[in-house]
């Protein structure tokens, strides 16, 4: 059975593999590049087609404009089934955009640091990885060099996301506090999501107005980033987000000492990364939650709610062995139990819990991939190995879906995974955690 998933998956990815060197979330739904999907893809090619590992990140990184910002989606065609498309987010209003793509000006998480550090551990042929890698680091330092001096106006070594779709976590229910403070005009739209997915799987018309509004405040300053975080109406310190930070800082040091000779880059890398660990654990970390929690800075105040991404530091080696346990306390107490596959990405405990809808409780499998790599990390081996169980379980009884519920019992005999099928990242991470013992 997982021989034959497995060729499923790689079935899966060759398939969203596309002409331009890049690779679909899914067909229909996601029809261009997206930054952290790709990094997830390559790990997963990285398995059993190194050429494609190496093209993914090559034409992701080739997108990177010239201030170091790499952008959330590229669109390489003029495919007009999503919304909203290059039209839309007009890329080319910032000066230093790319001339040789059309994009969003929005990012995503920081994955290609530590998928350059993965690709390099699963390759055979370390010193071919190796020759690749040289080529193309410099271009992931500078990424970091453009979020430390953007995108930190307090110099706390923590990085704001200036729009919800720049977490990856679309529309969680820790926006919902953030969507509360503003009154966004009706926009006139055709949605193209719903025509590919039940609408009930997905964001509001409403919610849509807030996120294009954002976007419409970045476009009338030019996406500057000091325009935005002084008028963006969402300005946050996500945990996810800071920890993928931290978590390919570590790899572009490890990198570099591996390539040798580049003492400035990693000096600063360590600068960096001993006041983001710092302020991550003072400033993110809910006592009384037991979790750490992102931060509204617009608004200077904690968010305080529950959320996969809440446990995200373990991957990157954030807590200390204390409070690693007291996360894992949490996340058992509150996300686990025998009716329940782990983890869902919202508190199944709280009103605003939807198992049902996108970021608003079911399970994805890019951050399983992540937790059972942070927890194995830390020594809780059993927990570990129930995540990585319950991936693979979900992924044998639904298929390769976007996401799941988390409840093994819905009521509903008629239940299938959620999202876009044949999705790549949930293929590309089962390869990964079937080769990872
Ligand atoms: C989802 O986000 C896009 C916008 O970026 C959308 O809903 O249209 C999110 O799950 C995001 O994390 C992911 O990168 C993207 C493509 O898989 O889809």
């Amino acid at each position: 059975m997982k021989q034959e998933l497995y060729k499923k998956a790689i079935a899966v990815l060759d398939a969203n593999f596309q002409d331009g060197g890049f690779t679909i979330p899914s067909a229909g739904l996601y029809p261009f590049q997206w930054k952290w999907d790709s990094g997830f893809i390559a790990i997963g090619f990285a398995h059993y087609d190194v050429e494609k590992a190496k093209t993914e990140m090559r034409t992701l990184l080739d997108s990177q404009w010239g201030n170091g910002f790499i952008p959330h989606i590229v669109f390489h065609t003029d495919n007009d089934s999503y919304f909203p498309g290059a039209d839309f987010h007009q890329s080319e209003l910032h000066p230093l955009s790319s001339k040789k793509y059309r994009s969003t000006g929005m990012t995503q998480p920081p994955v290609s640091g530590f998928v350059l550090q993965e690709m390099h551990r699963i390759a055979e042929d370390k010193d071919d990885m190796l020759s690749f890698i040289k080529e193309e680091i410099d271009k992931v330092f500078d990424n970091h060099v453009y979020f430390y001096e953007n995108r930190d106006p307090q110099d706390e070594g923590l990085v704001y996301i200036y729009h919800n779709w720049e977490s990856g976590t679309d529309n969680s229910p820790v926006w919902d506090d953030i969507w509360d403070t503003m009154n966004p005009p009706e926009y006139n739209f055709v949605r193209k999501d719903t025509t590919h997915v039940d609408a009930s799987q997905r964001p509001s018309k409403r919610e849509y107005d807030h996120y294009l509004y954002i976007i419409d405040i970045a476009k009338q300053n030019n996406y500057d980033d000091c325009k935005i975080a002084e008028l963006s109406p969402f300005l946050v310190q996500d945990p996810l987000f800071n920890a993928m930070l931290i978590k390919s800082n570590q790899a572009l040091i490890e990198l570099y000492e591996l390539i040798g000779g580049n003492e400035e880059k990693i000096k600063t890398l360590l600068n960096w990364q001993a006041k983001s660990i710092k302020s991550f654990n003072e400033k993110l970390f809910d006592v009384e939650l037991g979790a750490y929690v992102h931060y509204d800075l617009r608004n200077e105040k904690a968010i305080r709610h529950i959320t996969s991404s809440s446990f995200s530091p373990l991957f990157a080696n954030i807590p200390s062995p204390e409070r690693a346990k007291v996360l894992v306390n949490t996340m058992m107490d509150k996300f686990g139990g025998d009716d329940r596959y782990l983890c869902a990405s919202f508190d199944p405990t709280s009103d605003r819990f939807n198992p049902r809808k996108y970021w608003r409780g079911p399970v994805w499998i890019n951050m399983n991939w992540m937790l059972f790599l942070g927890l194995k990390n830390y020594g809780f081996l059993d927990v570990a190995e129930q995540v990585k169980k319950d991936s693979i379980e979900l992924i044998e009884r639904y298929g390769f879906y976007e996401y799941f519920d988390c409840r093994k019992d819905t009521g509903d005999e008629n239940t299938t995974g959620y999202g876009g099928n044949n999705f790549s990242w949930s293929a590309a991470l089962f390869i990964d955690m079937v080769n990872t013992p």
